[in-house]
């Protein structure tokens, strides 16, 4: 099954994977290169068993993306802590305070003003995702900025037009701006293909923390397929994952053992409650998940 193939890539990465040292400087093993397939058509969805993933934390950062947000405050509002660490460390390097994270969230949550200055994580995937700038040329052969581009709608509209294009993509990889943003996109370029009535969808993903990323990344391209089917009339098909730099962080030697350990059970299905107007009107009341039964949840510390 799907979560083997993982757990698979998991202990290779592990036992084979080159010692790299990271940004970071935590340290990571990795392999280059690697591809997964989960099918979908059962009505299933890449949720882990081996331990338990916050799902609706997974969901909620899905729903934050395709409304094109860039400031963890609606995020922080509903508890979801996943993208805290990167305007914390800012604010604390900006200000020498030895602020906790739950002060900090507490105060992007009080303060509007706080929130927009150190809440921001500038250009990310919402952002690309739904307003990928764009410049129009003036006869000087200058440019003005223009209305920016809404690649998802661009998607829908595509995959309902013309289900064969070869072209179904988008992508939050925007060169020039990646320099602003806290971080450049990890899941960074997704395409879709209709057959038989089915959408199959590739993620891209050019740095893959296959502890703590990955368990969200793969469950939220399977959940972006199966809302993509709804809109569009289609059944869901294949998800790929294809992943670049494929790693483990050195200190994540806990999670991968006792990860290891366990044993797969069934993985859970998706259902929606109901069909909402648009591929940017679903709610998490929408998203039905039943036969989830995973093993505990194993805390791992995120390399920031
Ligand atoms: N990372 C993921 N998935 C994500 C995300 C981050 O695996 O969705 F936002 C990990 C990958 C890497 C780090 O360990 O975060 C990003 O660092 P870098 O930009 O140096 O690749």
């Amino acid at each position: 099954t799907g979560e083997a193939q993982y757990l698979d890539l998991l202990q290779r990465v592990w036992r084979t994977g080159v010692a790299r040292g990271d940004r970071t400087g935590t340290g990571t093993r990795a392999l280059f290169g690697e591809m997964l397939k989960f099918d979908l058509s059962d009505g299933t969805v890449p949720l882990l068993t081996t331990k338990r993933v916050f799902w609706k934390s997974a969901i909620r950062e899905l729903i934050w993306f395709l409304n094109g947000e860039s400031n963890i405050r609606p995020l922080v509002e509903q508890g979801v802590h996943i993208w805290t660490d990167w305007p914390l460390d800012a604010y604390r390097k900006a200000s020498g305070e030895a602020i906790s994270r739950d002060e900090f969230e507490a105060r992007i949550m009080a303060d509007a003003d706080f929130a927009a200055r150190w809440g921001e994580l500038g250009p990310v995937y919402g952002v690309q995702w739904r307003r990928w700038p764009r410049f129009a040329a003036n006869e000087d052969g200058s440019y003005r900025a223009d209305t920016p581009f809404d690649q998802l709608a661009a998607l829908v509209d595509g995959l309902k037009r013309n289900p064969n294009s070869r072209r179904h993509i988008f992508t939050g990889w925007n060169v020039p701006y990646l320099d602003q943003m806290a971080l450049p996109p990890c899941h960074m370029t997704y395409q879709y293909f209709v057959a038989d009535g089915r959408l199959s969808g590739i993620l891209y993903q050019r740095s893959c923390d296959l502890g703590l990323g990955f368990p969200f990344n793969i469950f939220e391209a399977a959940v972006l397929i199966r809302m993509l089917a709804q809109q569009c009339g289609l059944e869901p098909g294949m998800l790929t994952w294809m992943g670049a730099d494929c790693h483990v962080y050195e200190n994540h030697e806990h999670l991968v053992t006792e990860q290891l350990r366990r044993s797969t059970r069934p993985l859970p299905r998706l259902d929606f409650a109901r069909q909402p107007a648009d591929l940017f009107s679903y709610a998490l009341e929408d998203f039905v998940i039943t036969g989830y039964d995973p093993h505990p949840h194993i805390a791992a510390p995120v390399a920031v």
